[in-house]
């Protein structure tokens, strides 16, 4: 079914946060102010913005290090990853877990893990779980092109779909693993070229393209929660900067870069809205003030958190004797 407008501008808005919370973090790092892992979103928070809300609050979520965008629009408060990521005693693992294996019980959300591919068996693994008790959970797992060719996507696509697994996987193929391209590690164009030999049914789809990923994640989620099994997703989008803040993206032609930089997806879809009717000027302007008050305010929850007290140093790690 097609998203009604108020779920085009709900999208909008949590992409615009997206965008302005990933931007903040930069500018953070950028100057020296805090100093954590983090890998830039900026490029897919349409994308990240569907899958979550596109998805039923009992749903759950796998997520990766490249995917905030997915895990706030599923539930996941801003702050308390923000928190998270800064090691901070208000994160949800009490700062513990750092930015890259961050969970929120309440929202279904869990970043598995700073292993590339990890990731997918454990989603086949939730929902096995969702199959046996019953309770009618889809979990969705999200990962990139260069988890793609871990075997754990091999081993995972097999489980889920010879157990027809309520699992919607989805690959966010930006072309680049770390510094190199996809087309130079993968002999078939596409993630999805390899569906057949899974007997997995599988979409290729623009990761800008709000309408059509809407869609597509919603009929996946459907056919798995009615018993018919896994979907690979595979949705093209981009990565603005480069894996990491240390990334100078000297492997990529700029001109490609600059491209990319200039058709921001969140920006064309704000034209969009505006140019089929289903927002005014005053609404969008209001949702792009409120994001940035929104973000400052996670910024500030997370910044005047207190550090995990000292003596909890050994509290919850398992020791002999
Ligand atoms: C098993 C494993 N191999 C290598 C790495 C190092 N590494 C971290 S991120 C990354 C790139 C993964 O690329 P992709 O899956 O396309 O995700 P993206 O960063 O592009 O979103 C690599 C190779 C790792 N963390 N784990
Ligand atoms: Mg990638």
């Amino acid at each position: 079914m097609n998203p009604t407008p108020e779920h085009l501008v709900d999208v909008y808005r949590v992409s615009v946060f997206a965008k302005e919370l990933d931007e903040k973090v930069q500018r953070l790092l950028m100057s020296g102010t805090i100093n954590t892992t983090w890998f830039s979103w900026r490029g897919s928070e349409l994308l990240g913005a569907v899958i979550g809300r596109s998805m039923r609050p009992e749903d759950r979520m796998v997520a990766y290090y490249r995917d905030g965008m997915s895990m706030m629009a599923k539930g996941f408060p801003p702050e308390l990853l923000f928190a998270e990521a800064l090691g901070k005693a208000t994160g949800p693992a009490r700062g513990r877990s750092g930015w890259v294996h961050a969970v929120h019980a309440e929202s279904g959300v869990i970043m598995n893990s700073g292993v590339v591919g990890g990731q997918l068996p454990v989603a086949a693994g939730w929902a096995l779980a969702s199959q046996l008790s019953g309770d009618g959970r889809v979990t969705v797992c999200n990962f990139g092109d260069g988890a793609a060719n871990e075997g754990a996507f091999h081993e995972a696509l097999t489980l889920a779909s010879l157990w027809q697994l309520p699992v919607v996987y989805v690959c966010h193929n930006n072309l680049y693993a770390e510094h190199t391209r996809f087309s130079t590690t993968s002999p078939v164009e596409h993630v999805v070229d390899r569906a057949v030999a899974y007997g997995v049914p599988a979409k290729l789809v623009d990761g800008d393209d709000v309408v059509t990923v809407w869609n597509t994640m919603t009929e996946a989620l459907d056919r798995a929660r009615s018993g018919g099994g896994p979907t690979l997703v595979e949705a093209m989008t981009y990565r603005f900067r480069g894996h990491t803040r240390y990334d100078t993206m000297a492997y990529i032609d700029p001109a490609e870069v600059a491209d990319r930089r200039g058709a921001d997806p969140v920006t064309r879809f704000r034209d969009r809205l505006l140019a089929e009717g289903h927002a005014t000027e005053d609404t969008l302007a209001e949702i792009d003030v409120q994001a940035l008050k929104d973000v400052e305010a996670a910024w500030e929850f997370a910044d005047q958190s207190p550090y995990p007290d000292v003596a909890e140093l050994h509290a919850d790690v398992l020791a002999a004797g």
